[in-house]
């Protein structure tokens, strides 16, 4: 659930009466037709997006994957190839909610530009931090219904069960594959921030399973997971420790809430979690009515994501065109109908997948520590409820400072092939408010596992 604070505030900045008409009509260009033809090259030249000095955008490639023929499910990805590395590793990005556009990974976080928006409108520019170079990445909207990605059955296509978006997502990553073969030679992480914990690890998961078949055999090396939620129920209670160690609330008030908490997962457990909004949901786990923080994103900077500048920079005409959509799409930078019907996968825990992927794979978990969403305690509850082999290693393994010179980078700890660390004055979304130091995370753990030091001094 995580950003569902936020949506009731987003929801306010963004309305229908302010989307931009489009100058002329185009169709919408759907790939998996020519990849099973077998017809890869035509895939590729037709999802080519040219490269626009204008707006900043490299040579990239866009379009629909059909994922669900039945329903005429379709997913919108935006793919930046490494312009540094001709042998870079491939990273999917998804972003959380549920029911929040990837673009925002790409326009707020880590992409290779950035939305602002001016007086005269919202202007592309170019990011000096992005994981396009590291890393070739692949952004997602996930589930359909997000972002551009669209059923053509409307709300009647939407899955928001853990199979139901995972196999869409499954069906996405096979046909990628097809379409860049080249990829099947490199590594392959996936990666995503809060709600995406869940989509990330059953995605992982479900390659895990089905890798011995030669056609459906992935190169997955490894996941990266920022701020994520992925076991409810260790997580939901330690969001009030968290509070009440920063002081925001009394122990009184934890009782008060936790209990409350409690008995919502109890009706959950127990089938009967009916009659409820996913907004009054997420006020009983974030308790946004009675802790008037103006975002629980960055409690230190208080800036929230502008949902309203992503929108506006994927409803741009000329992008529209350029990214081969269609003029009949509405994007959706969230959905509030099909987030309503998340309340069933709401509290289901992927905790007991997460130990099959820290068993067999790279795994980085990072946190900003002025995240309130998922804190850093939220996330560690979850971690040490997480049956994998090291997992009396993990519980007794000891922070190390990440320190360059004077400034604090962070703080970190890695046992075996997993590498935790909490970025220092970061909030929910680290790339954003750290862009130099998550670069050089990210850049760490894909070459030397964790965090480097330069020099050797440490204190822990
Ligand atoms: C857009 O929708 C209109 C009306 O629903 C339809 O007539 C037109 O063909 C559509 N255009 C494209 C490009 O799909
Ligand atoms: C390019 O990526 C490959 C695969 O991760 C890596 O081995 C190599 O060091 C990278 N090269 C550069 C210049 O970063
Ligand atoms: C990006 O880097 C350029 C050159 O170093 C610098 O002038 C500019 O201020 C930087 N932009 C941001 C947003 O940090
Ligand atoms: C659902 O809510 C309505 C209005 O609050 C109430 O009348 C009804 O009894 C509730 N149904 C269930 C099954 O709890
Ligand atoms: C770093 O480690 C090396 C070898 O382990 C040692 O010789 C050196 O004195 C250390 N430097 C510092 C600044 O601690
Ligand atoms: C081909 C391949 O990578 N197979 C692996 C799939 O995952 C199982 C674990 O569930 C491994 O044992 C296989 O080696």
């Amino acid at each position: 659930m995580d950003l569902l604070a936020l949506i009731v505030m987003a929801a306010n900045i963004f309305t229908a009466a302010s989307v931009p008409t489009t100058a002329s009509t185009h169709e919408s260009l759907f790939l998996t037709p020519l990849l099973d033809q077998g017809n890869i090259q035509a895939a590729k030249e037709r999802s080519r997006v040219a490269e626009d000095t204008t707006h900043y955008i490299p040579a990239s490639h866009a379009g629909f994957i059909t994922v669900d023929k039945q329903l005429g499910n379709h997913l919108f990805f935006w793919y930046f190839p490494s312009q540094l590395n001709a042998s870079a590793p491939l990273l999917l990005w998804l972003n959380g909610g549920p029911t929040f556009t990837s673009m925002i990974g790409l326009f707020w976080e880590h992409g290779p530009m950035e939305a602002r928006m001016t007086e005269e409108g919202v202007k592309l520019t170019h990011r000096n931090y992005t994981w396009v170079g590291p890393f070739s990445v692949v952004y997602v909207d996930n589930p359909v219904g997000a972002g551009y990605s669209f059923s053509d059955q409307g709300e009647a296509g939407y899955k928001a069960t853990q199979d139901g978006y995972t196999a869409d997502l499954y069906s996405f990553v096979l046909q990628f594959f097809k379409m860049f073969p080249e990829h099947k030679r490199r590594d392959f992480y996936l990666s995503g921030q809060s709600y995406a914990g869940k989509y990330v690890s059953a995605l992982a998961y479900k390659i895990h399973q089905q890798n011995d078949s030669e056609t459906n055999k992935i190169p997955l090396r490894g996941i990266i997971l920022g701020g994520p939620y992925f076991d409810p129920e260790t997580q939901n209670p330690a969001y009030f420790n968290h509070l009440y160690s920063l002081g925001v609330i009394s122990k009184a008030d934890s009782i008060i809430y936790r209990n409350e908490l409690f008995d919502l997962h109890q009706q959950f457990n127990a089938g009967k979690l009916i009659n409820i909004t996913i907004q009054e949901i997420a006020n009983k786990i974030i308790r946004y009515n009675e802790i008037p923080l103006q975002t629980f994103d960055n409690y230190v900077s208080k800036q929230n994501v502008e949902y309203s500048t992503v929108a506006f920079a994927m409803m741009l005409p000329e992008i529209q065109r350029a990214l081969h959509v269609g003029s009949n799409h509405t994007f959706m930078p969230f959905n509030n109908g099909l987030m309503n019907e998340f309340i069933q996968d709401l509290f289901v825990s992927t905790v007991r997948m997460m130990a099959v992927l820290l068993d067999n794979y790279k795994v980085l978990i990072f946190n900003g520590d002025y995240d309130l969403v998922t804190s850093s305690a939220m996330v560690e509850a979850a971690l040490l409820a997480t049956p994998w082999l090291k997992q009396k290693q993990y519980s007794k393994s000891r922070r190390t400072f990440w320190t360059e010179d004077d400034r604090l980078k962070g703080f970190f700890s890695q046992t075996g092939q997993f590498c935790r660390v909490v970025v220092h004055g970061a909030g929910h979304q680290v790339p954003h408010d750290m862009p130099d130091v998550s670069l050089e995370m990210v850049t760490h753990f894909l070459q030397d596992g964790c965090i480097k030091l330069k020099t050797n001094k440490t204190s822990s």
